[in-house]
C-alpha cells in the first residue's frame, strides 16, 4: 500500500493528507516525531536523503518527496491539476511561490512559535518573517479579490498548497483579519466535499 511519512502538525504533510482525502486515495501514514530526530535515522535518510516529511513510498517501492511534487504527481489526470498548458503553468507558478515566498515565512514563524521553547534565539527571526509573510499574504489577497480559487474557476492543488499554512497563519503570529478575501477563500475550501481538517494531535492519540 502507498505509504505517507508524515508529521501530524506539519502543513507540508497536511497538503498531502488533504489531497489524498479529496482523491479518496487509500494509504497508510507513518507519523514521525520530527522534533526528536525521527527524520535523521539512517532508515529514513535512505528514503529521503534530505531528511524531511512529507515523503511517500509508492506501491512499487519508488519514493517521492517535496510536498508540491507529491501534489503534482497524484493530481495528474484529475480535476485538481488543469490539463491546458497555461493553466498548468499557473498552478506551478503558485506552487513555486508557496515554497519560495510564503512557506519560509508563514510556516517557519509557526514552527518557531509552536515547536521551539520561549526564549530560543530563533524567536529573533519573527519580526522579519512576519513582515515578509504579510507581503506574501498580500499577494494572495490581491489575487483572490473577485476570485473563488487560485487558478481558473476550480479548486486545484494551487489552493491545497497555499491553504495548508495560510489557514493556520495565526499560529505564527499573523493577523488574518487583515486579509478578508483570504478568509473567505479559507471558508470556501473548508466547506468543500471531501475536506479534512489539520490534525490536533498524533494519529491514533484520540
Ligand atoms: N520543501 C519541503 C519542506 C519539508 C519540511 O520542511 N518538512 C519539515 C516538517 S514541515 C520536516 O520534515 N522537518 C524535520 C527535519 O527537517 O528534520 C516540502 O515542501 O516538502
Amino acid at each position: 500500500m502507498l505509504t505517507l511519512y508524515d508529521n501530524w502538525d506539519s502543513g507540508n504533510g497536511y497538503k498531502v493528507r488533504l489531497l489524498f482525502a479529496h482523491l479518496a486515495l487509500p494509504h497508510r501514514v507513518v507519523d514521525l516525531d520530527t522534533d526528536h530526530g525521527a527524520t535523521r535515522t539512517p532508515e529514513f535518510l535512505g528514503l529521503n536523503p534530505n531528511g524531511k516529511i512529507p515523503t511517500v513510498v509508492l506501491e512499487d517501492g519508488r519514493t517521492l518527496w517535496e510536498s508540491n511534487a507529491i501534489l503534482s504527481y497524484f493530481a495528474e489526470e484529475t480535476p485538481l491539476l488543469p490539463s491546458t498548458r497555461f493553466a498548468r503553468a499557473k498552478v506551478l507558478q503558485w506552487l513555486f511561490f508557496e515554497q519560495y515566498s510564503h512557506e519560509p515565512q508563514v510556516a517557519v514563524a509557526r514552527y518557531i512559535r509552536r515547536h521551539l521553547p520561549a526564549g530560543h534565539p530563533r524567536y529573533a527571526e519573527l519580526p522579519a518573517r512576519i513582515e515578509a509573510g504579510n507581503k506574501a499574504l498580500g499577494v494572495i489577497e490581491q489575487h483572490l479579490a473577485g476570485r473563488d480559487f487560485m487558478v481558473g474557476q476550480a479548486f486545484s492543488i494551487a489552493d491545497i498548497a497555499l491553504y495548508a499554512y495560510t489557514h493556520v497563519a495565526a499560529d505564527g503570529g499573523f493577523d488574518l483579519s487583515l486579509f478578508p478575501a483570504i478568509q473567505a477563500w479559507c471558508g470556501r475550501i473548508a466547506g468543500l466535499p471531501g475536506h479534512v481538517p489539520m490534525l490536533k494531535g498524533p494519529p491514533g492519540a484520540g
